[in-house]
Parts: C-alpha cells; sequence; structure tokens
C-alpha cells in the first residue's frame, strides 16, 4: 500500500496539527479543526507572527518527563569532594538508556539517552577540577563517553567500548575553561550521536565571568521517519517550546547563552537573534570576545558563548538563520520585562 509522500515540512504539520489521526485526534477535539487550521499555514497566515505561534502546533509535549525551560539552568555540579593533594574532586553518574522521548507534541523518538534525558546532563566544574564520571551502559548498543577538553588517551572514550551492563570510569582535570561537549563515540557515530547521546560540559574559568542570566542550548535536530534527514530541529530537543514558553528575561540584565551545536545530516546550524546584537566568544576558552554580531553560524561540535543585553522590552524571536530549520520548530520567543 502506498502511503502519500510528505515533505519534511508537510511532517511536522501533519504530525502537529494531527490530522494523521495517529497523533492528534483527541487533541484537535479540544482545539478546534484542521479546517480552521490549515488554511492560515499553508498561505504562511495573514499575519506572520500569528502563523509563527501557528507552527508551535496543538498542545503541548509532556514537561514532567522533560522540560526545555527547565534544561536552560539545570547544572550539575557533581558531588564534591577533595583530594589529598586540595584538588577539588568532582563526581557524576552517567548511565544510558534506550528511552521514547517526546521532540513535538505527539511526535515521539526512540532515543538512546544519557540519564534518561536528550541532551544528558550539563556538567559543569571549574578549571583544575578533578574530574571522575562514572559510566554504566543499560542501552541496548556499546556506548562511550567523549568529552571534548585535553585528557589522556584512556579517557577519551573512542577505543574502550563500554557493552551493554558494563561500566568505565573516566578520569581528567577539567580543562580549558571554555563551553564544551561530550557524546558517544561508537561506530556509525552519525547514529549514536543523532539518537541523542550528547550534552554540555561547562569549564568556569578560575575567575568566574560576572553574574549574569544564563542559559544553556543545544542545537538539536531529530530524524523520526529515519531517512536520514532531519523532521524536527529545536534547540533543547522539543520544537517550538520556546515559542509556547517563552523565556523571560529582564530589560538591561546580562544574558549569556552556552549554545551549543550537536545537530546530526546537516553541515551546519545557526542562531539570530532579533532586534539585538552579542558579544560571541567562541568555545569560550577566552574572555575577549571574537565579534559583535546578530547571527552566527556552527558546524556539528562547534560552540560559543553569546552575552546580550536587551534595551527595549517586547517579545523577541531568536532562531536559526535557516529557514527551513526555524520553520521545524528551531524558532523561540524572548519575553523582555521592565
Ligand atoms: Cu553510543
Amino acid at each position: 500500500m502506498s502511503k502519500p509522500k510528505l515533505s519534511r515540512r508537510d511532517f511536522l504539520m501533519v504530525g502537529t496539527i494531527g490530522t494523521a489521526g495517529v497523533l492528534g485526534a483527541a487533541a484537535l477535539a479540544k482545539q478546534g479543526s484542521p479546517a480552521q487550521a490549515s488554511p492560515a499555514r499553508q498561505k504562511g497566515g495573514g499575519d506572520p507572527y500569528d502563523s509563527h505561534f501557528g507552527l508551535g502546533g496543538v498542545g503541548d509535549t509532556d514537561l514532567s518527563a522533560f522540560d526545555p525551560s527547565a534544561y536552560l539552568t539545570d547544572f550539575d555540579y557533581g558531588q564534591v569532594s577533595q583530594l589529598d593533594n586540595g584538588q577539588t574532586l568532582r563526581e557524576y553518574t552517567i548511565v544510558s538508556l534506550d528511552k521514547e522521548i517526546e521532540v513535538a507534541p505527539g511526535i515521539y523518538f526512540p532515543a538512546w539517552t544519557y540519564n534518561g534525558q536528550v541532551p544528558g546532563p550539563t556538567l559543569r566544574a571549574t578549571a583544575g577540577d578533578r574530574i571522575r564520571i562514572h559510566f554504566k551502559n543499560l542501552g541496548s548498543h556499546p556506548h562511550t563517553l567523549h568529552f571534548h577538553g585535553i585528557h589522556p588517551v584512556n579517557m577519551d572514550g573512542v577505543w574502550e567500548l563500554v557493552e551493554n551492563g558494563q561500566s568505565y570510569t573516566y578520569e581528567f582535570d577539567a580543562e580549558p575553561f571554555g563551553l564544551h561537549l561530550y557524546h558517544c563515540h561508537t561506530i556509525p557515530l552519525k547514529a549514536h550521536i543523532h539518537k541523542g547521546l550528547y550534552g554540555v560540559f561547562i569549564v568556569d574559568p578560575p575567575t568566574p565571568r560576572p553574574p549574569a542570566r544564563e542559559l544553556v542550548m543545544m542545537m538539536n535536530g531529530f530524524d523520526t521517519n529515519f531517512d536520514g534527514d532531519n523532521e524536527i530541529y529545536a534547540v533543547n530537543t522539543v520544537g517550538f517550546h520556546f515559542m509556547r514558553h517563552p523565556i523571560s528575561i529582564k530589560k538591561d540584565e546580562l544574558v549569556r547563552i552556552y549554545l551549543v551545536n550537536i545537530t546530526e545530516f546537516d553541515p551546519i546550524n545557526s542562531i539570530h537573534i532579533h532586534a539585538n546584537f552579542f558579544d560571541i566568544y567562541r568555545t569560550g576558552t577566552r574572555l575577549e570576545p571574537d565579534g559583535f554580531t546578530d547571527t552566527a553560524m556552527f558546524c556539528q561540535g562547534e560552540r560559543a558563548i553569546l552575552e546580550f543585553r536587551y534595551k527595549f522590552p517586547g517579545r523577541f524571536i531568536f532562531h536559526a538563520h535557516q529557514s527551513e530549520f526555524s520553520e521545524l520548530g528551531w524558532l523561540g520567543v524572548l519575553e523582555v520585562t521592565e
């Protein structure tokens, strides 16, 4: 039996609007008929801002399972103790698990996760700390933990595959300071990364950066029909989450975004914030900004710290400056209040 061929965009629209019948019949009954919703979307709508919100889809994901807003500020500093040489020791526990996650309302993805979430926990330390990660693989495939940073080869998570039920302890000093990431490095790499095995690793400089509203954003995507292309793009996994749940910030408040790109299949991803410019610190390894701009692009694994303040109140969108990505979920709102 042949099925109608859906474009990438149709997939998200059908999924979020619910006309497929698989996903949204109940939600539609509550929220209105597709006949009312579709024409505006097909034409782009009379009011483009309104149609942006329309793209947010019907309903919401189960935020008790994973809340992209909570992830913004959820830092794991580990269990802290002191080594005999006076060095701070931070111990973390990471378990890999197969788990179905919701990447848009009613759209589920069979993920491989660290600690049951995608991205995995944001690990945070200060430069010079000793890091010890107790990793256990409870997933159905062999996995590893590969950290970006400076460390010995047997701590690199490449050669020592951790089979199902096995454990491995990674231990190294946190260096250099900056914004890093960790991910599985098992072959085929694109499968192990795209399935969800990645997270952010922040190494603070010895003298902390100035106080700010700090937010972690992982640019990611999901190939929900396994055709080698992403159907959903997001920051923090859930398409259009930050349209449904704008990020509240104060006028003139210093905002610091730790932004990492892990998107698989597409060579680059990007960010653009509206009606403002930001200082960009590439990889966060220097304390002087590399530029002052409103748009930046990143290959996979590339990351930067962005700092800005909003001068005016209002609802400002931020999104990928690849239009297709933003229309498939990578679009949100910064809500600036007095
Ligand atoms: Cu893996």
